[in-house]
């Protein structure tokens, strides 16, 4: 630097710089012209020296630090360049009040995933959602958007629940610090979410649905189409975290389950995933709940499972009980329990490679070179719930039978595979 600096007193180094400048050009300029005419035979020169991903800049005989890279890689195409998109859509249940949240969640979704697939966004509320929320919200999404507002009956105390017992309840709860002990709607939203949503007629036409909830963030790349891995692997239900719940929020259901399994034995699968929701390979009359479920406001699942009669079954002998409004049962725990026992295991899914945030928890994958070293996520891996006491990913791994680390990766099916490459191929061809 110091040399440099000086360089008018030693006119020597102006001569030495032009030649190194001029040389340096005149090599640019010739692997230009070599990969031109390599590049009409099929092949890159560049890539045959092993440094495709570098462009030479426009100022590379001047300054080598302006590098250029090639980040097309992760982009998927499906055939003939257009996402070919299955009956499926992302839901978010939300207040008007929320729509900056919502707007956050919509552009994390989009911009790691829906941008190059455009799937449809519905928007459920209990009122009307207003014009602010309509105008603000269907300018951030690349697919339609539905605004649709839920019935009375699907986010009101059915008539058998005694009115004045529930508030009772929920004064006791909310006295005990339960966490929306004593909140009705928050009841109202669980059952909704446990027996109504999959009911709504803006769902009819769709098989899978997306739940996306508001202030959520997305960390890495979803590079195809997860409804296709849905479809193509015969899954019913997906989810990213799973954790304990409160156990003063669900003290009778269990038992209730444990009465539904009694009466439809028909209904528990022979190959279902007990092994989640009750520890020491206990029957469902044996054991007992563990309180692990899947997180639900990440969901990606089958709106079939939940139309089907063993699910109504189930949600009707819940919702006889009363017990969404006597205690504060979750449509997460709900969801789960239905399905571990009515499900073969082989039908749930953990997306690993969805690096996804709900405030407090975070699931970051933690693999470093598939995740972290590729650009795919930049979510901090120490921060992965995974590993967190309060996670049930031990419990999940037992039920799976898997052994070692919490890196057990999805694997995606050859077909899927399969159109991953023709996108990246069409998209050579392209260029
Ligand atoms: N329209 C509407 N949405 C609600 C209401 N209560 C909760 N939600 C939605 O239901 C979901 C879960 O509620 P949230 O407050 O996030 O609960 P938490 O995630 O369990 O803490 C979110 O998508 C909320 O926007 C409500 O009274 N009206
Ligand atoms: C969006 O809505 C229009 C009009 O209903 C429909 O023709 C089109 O197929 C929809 N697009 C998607 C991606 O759902
Ligand atoms: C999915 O289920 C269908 C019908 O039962 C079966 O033919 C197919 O092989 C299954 N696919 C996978 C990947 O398990
Ligand atoms: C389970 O069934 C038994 C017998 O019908 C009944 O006495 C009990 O109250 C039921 N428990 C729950 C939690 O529904
Ligand atoms: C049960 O699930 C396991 C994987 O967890 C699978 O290998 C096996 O084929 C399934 N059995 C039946 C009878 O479906
Ligand atoms: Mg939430």
């Amino acid at each position: 630097m110091l040399r440099l600096l000086h360089w008018r007193r030693t006119p020597r180094w102006i001569a030495v710089a032009i030649v190194f400048v001029f040389g340096l050009s005149c090599i640019v300029a010739i692997t230009q012209l070599v990969n031109k005419i390599v590049q009409l035979n099929g092949t890159s020169l560049s890539s045959k020296l092993g440094s495709d991903n570098v462009s030479p800049s426009k100022s590379a005989g001047t300054r080598a630090t302006s590098q250029v890279y090639d980040t097309t890689d992760e982009f998927v195409a499906m055939a003939d360049g257009q996402p070919q998109l299955e009956k499926a859509t992302f839901i978010m249940l939300v207040r008007n009040s929320e729509v900056h949240d919502a707007r956050s969640s919509i552009r994390y979704v989009e911009d790691r995933f829906n941008k190059n697939f455009h799937y449809p966004w519905l928007f459920l509320n209990d009122r009307p959602f207003s014009q602010e929320f309509i105008r603000m919200t269907r300018v951030l999404v690349s697919g339609n958007a539905t605004y649709g507002q839920i019935p009375k009956e699907a986010w009101s105390m059915p008539d058998w629940v005694d009115r004045q017992k529930a508030r009772e309840c929920m004064k006791d709860m909310a006295n005990r610090n339960i966490l929306y002990g004593g909140s009705e709607s928050y009841r109202h939203m669980c059952r909704f979410f446990s027996g109504f949503f999959w009911r709504h007629e803006l769902l009819a036409n769709y098989d899978y649905y997306w739940r996306v909830e508001p202030n959520t963030q997305l960390y890495c790349d979803l590079t195809y189409d997860p409804f296709t891995f849905m479809r193509e692997n015969n899954k019913t239900y997906g989810f990213t975290i799973n954790l304990l719940e409160f156990a003063s929020t669900i003290e009778s259901l269990w038992p209730t389950v444990q009465n539904f399994s009694s009466e439809h034995p028909e209904y528990i699968h022979q190959n279902n995933s007990l092994d989640f929701v009750v520890d020491d390979h206990k029957s469902i009359t044996e054991g007992s709940y563990n309180n692990c479920h899947y997180w639900s406001n990440f969901e990606i699942a089958s709106l079939k499972f939940f139309r089907s009669q063993p699910y109504r079954d189930f949600f009707d002998a819940l919702d006889q009980t009363g017990g969404f409004y006597y205690e504060r049962w979750g449509d997460a725990p709900v969801h789960s329990l239905a399905v571990s026992i009515m499900l073969d295991k082989e039908e749930i899914h953990w997306f690993y490679d969805i690096g996804y945030r709900h405030h407090p928890f975070t699931h970051c994958p933690e693999p470093r070179e598939e995740f972290h070293d590729s650009g795919k996520c930049y979510c901090n891996p120490r921060q992965n719930f995974d590993r967190n006491p309060y996670s049930c990913t031990k419990q999940y791994q037992r039920m799976r039978g898997d052994s070692g680390s919490p890196e057990h990766v999805p694997r995606m099916s050859q077909s899927v595979l399969r159109r991953i490459d023709r996108g990246k191929n069409a998209a050579q061809k392209a260029e």
